[in-house]
């Protein structure tokens, strides 16, 4: 009797994942279900409503329950470029330092930071909070901090706690490369993010670039 009911309703769940894909290849309007259910809007953008209302509240609940593994992550590359290449001396830039990122989703982040020096960082800024599973990549190799010596940018996210530090390149590379993934909020909201190195201009080494938009800050839309 038990193992038919169990039976039963994986049988339900796997129909339901597979109407959602086919809801979300073809219908491109990523919010189907926010009249029937305001809650989830992060779900609905996974394709986890259907517009069938009948089968709402299993949908709802079982998107929320596969939410973990059937949402899609999505890749973000992000360069930061010196301010000889961005054509602005003193100017270190990331591009892009705004973007857009689905609600509720694993962003897989790569950095490729072709800056090759190091600037200073307030204490614990060196240390890796907030990704999944507290680490990052440097060059391919898995670290929870860097040396406070060798920070030469963030991405601080204050309100999610989340702390990148990010290496000068080597002279042997052409860039660093650091990777990590984190998941952003389940409701829609602006990221604000900052670098934490005094890598700009002024005797702090906070002006110019690390207090300007589009530089060593920015916004992460989540939607
Ligand atoms: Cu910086």
């Amino acid at each position: 009797m038990k193992k038919v009911a169990i039976l039963t309703s994986v049988g339900v769940l796997t129909m339901l994942a597979v109407s959602a894909c086919g809801a979300n290849t073809s219908n491109s309007n990523p919010q189907p279900a926010t009249s029937a259910n305001p809650a989830p809007t992060a779900n609905a953008t996974q394709g986890g409503a259907t517009s069938n209302s009948s089968a709402n509240n299993t949908a709802a609940s079982s998107a929320q329950g596969q939410s973990a593994t059937t949402a899609k992550p999505v890749n973000l590359t992000v360069q930061i470029v010196t301010g000889k290449m961005d054509g602005k001396p003193g100017w270190p830039k990331f591009e892009p330092a705004d973007t857009t990122l689905p609600a509720n989703t694993v962003v897989n982040v790569t950095v490729k930071d072709y800056d090759d020096g190091p600037a200073t960082v307030p204490a614990g800024y060196n240390a890796v909070k907030g990704t999944q599973n507290g680490t990052i990549t440097v060059d391919g190799k898995t670290v929870s901090s860097i040396p406070a010596k060798d920070v030469a940018h963030t991405i601080t996210i204050p309100s999610m706690n989340l702390n990148v530090p990010i290496p000068p390149k080597t002279s042997a590379e052409k860039y660093a490369t650091v990777q990590f993934s984190f998941k952003t909020p389940a409701t829609p909201q602006k990221l604000d993010w900052q670098c934490m190195a005094a890598c700009g201009s002024g005797s702090s080494g906070w002006q110019g670039a690390m207090a300007t938009d589009g530089w060593m800050k920015g916004v992460y839309t989540v939607q």
